[in-house]
């Protein structure tokens, strides 16, 4: 019978729901009992009880899928189905996935292991899972009237085949892939290298996560399946900041972290702080003469990378897509810029007319953040985070990494803000401002213009005063 702890969030038990049946008794039945999950927790590292050992991999808030053990076979059992995701505390989307949750489970298994997954269908059509990145038999590949027929509403298919090498993968359907992983059905994949390999070293964290993207209207529940580009939430793992967990280490831990993209954009992430190697891709460890400190990997669609560091930096270190607009919740997409804009004639004759008439966006819109306006039912808010000095202004592809001295080894709960040392954060100045000393170009350009316009253009820069009445 196995167990889970719940690892961080708020108060209440897992409620993994577990055979009831014995491994024993259940090995003598068709099927391994699926094991559900329906908490959006991550879930800490399911140790191997039996098969090879590795070293477990933390899944961003998700799991590893259990398995058993059947004369020499890991056999794991999906089930594709409808599932209710709480992308961020307060905003529930209606998706589909697998056993419970979507993403579905992290399969961990051991190169050379043989695999047997029974695929379970129940979803109104048909589905299939293709295993992206695996060598295997071409019948077992899961595209849907290539390789085989689609599995049928109801229906179990069983996947087989002996997963030849180490990395970092995933899987997702390949039938009516726009609308199944539209509505998030994907899973991560991870083999872990048989013996210890030259070019995959021994980390002391490694985790997990997909990039994913949803168009959710503000209100509802469910993806829009037709939009093909301009989605509205940019996920991790089926969440959005604030409700993507830190990643917590300690102090000089080497960590990985595997990341894969089946959204339709490229995702730049960004890790504040530190520089990694791009240790590995879904085509294998990458050879060391091949890898160069970064501290931006952008991942194409349908990429995977696997990245390196040594955490040697405390702190509270911004992990993110450098895509500013996927640090960004839901919201309209067609608010015209208002920078600098002066509405302080026009505002005072609409109060005129509607009372709490309010101006948006003039300096900026970080005031959006703070703003507490009331929203439909169940939407996210645009930008949301509460840090330790204020809002975050940011919301989607956004975490936390959390580097501490006194994070024990295997402790991934949440250590709370980094309390910094004295004289180490940034201060306002109270001293005299000198203006600023401008450079002036002596010459005209090494090409200078043929003939000048008639008049010259004026550009006026209107700077924000600060405390505008009524916003
Ligand atoms: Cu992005």
């Amino acid at each position: 019978m196995l167990s889970r702890r719940k690892l961080l969030g708020g108060a209440g038990a897992v409620t993994t729901a577990v055979a009831a049946a014995s491994v024993g008794r259940a090995a003598l039945a068709a099927l391994p009992e699926p094991v559900l999950q329906t908490q959006p927790d991550t879930m800490p590292p399911l140790l191997p009880a039996t098969g090879r050992p590795y070293n477990p991999v933390v899944t961003l808030n998700g799991w590893t899928l259990p398995w058993r053990m059947n004369q020499g076979v890991k056999e794991f059992h999906l089930v594709a189905e409808p599932v209710v995701r709480e992308m961020a505390p307060g905003f529930k989307a209606h998706l589909w996935g697998y056993n419970g949750q979507s993403p579905g489970p992290t399969i961990e298994v051991v190169e050379g292991d043989r695999v047997r997954i029974f695929v379970t269908n129940k979803l109104g059509e048909l589905t299939s899972i293709h295993w992206h990145g695996q060598r295997l038999p071409n019948g077992m590949d899961g595209v849907t009237g290539l390789n085989q027929p689609g599995i049928p509403p109801g229906k179990t298919f069983v996947y087989e085949f002996v997963a030849r090498r180490p990395g970092t993968f995933m899987y997702h359907p390949h039938a009516d892939e726009m609308v199944q992983m539209a509505m998030g059905m994907m899973g991560f994949w991870v083999t872990h290298p048989r013996v210890k390999h030259p070019l995959i070293d021994e980390v002391d964290r490694d985790f997990c996560f997909l990039l994913n993207a949803y168009d959710i209207d503000p209100g509802s529940y469910t993806p829009k399946i037709m939009t093909m580009l301009d989605f509205n939430l940019w996920s991790w793992n089926s969440r959005i900041f604030p409700g993507i967990d830190p990643l917590v280490v300690r102090h000089m831990d080497k960590v990985r972290i595997r990341i894969g993209n089946l959204t339709m954009t490229n995702h730049p992430i960004h890790l504040h702080g530190h520089e990694f190697l791009i240790t590995g891709t879904d085509g294998g460890p990458t050879p060391k003469s091949a890898r160069q400190y970064e501290i931006t990997a952008d991942i194409a669609v349908g990429q995977m990378r696997q990245i390196d560091f040594l955490a040697d930096e405390e702190g509270d270190w911004a992990f993110h897509c450098h895509k500013s607009h996927h640090t960004m919740n839901a919201m309209g997409h067609d608010v015209p810029t208002m920078i600098g804009v002066d509405h302080r004639g026009v505002a005072r004759q609409i109060t005129r007319l509607i009372p709490d008439y309010m101006v948006m966006g003039e300096r900026g819109m970080k005031d959006m953040t703070e703003m507490e306006m009331p929203l439909p039912d169940n939407t996210a808010p645009m930008m949301a985070g509460q840090g330790p000095f204020g809002a975050v202004g940011m919301g989607g592809m956004f975490s936390v990494v959390k580097v501490r001295k006194e994070q024990k080894p295997g402790d991934y709960s949440d250590p709370g803000w980094f309390k910094h040392p004295p004289g180490t954060v940034a201060y306002e100045w109270t001293g005299a401002l000198p203006d600023p000393a401008r450079f002036r170009a002596e010459g005209a350009g090494a090409m200078p213009r043929q003939a000048r316009p008639a008049a010259p253009t004026e550009v006026r820069v209107r700077k924000p005063s600060g405390g505008h009445a009524g916003h």
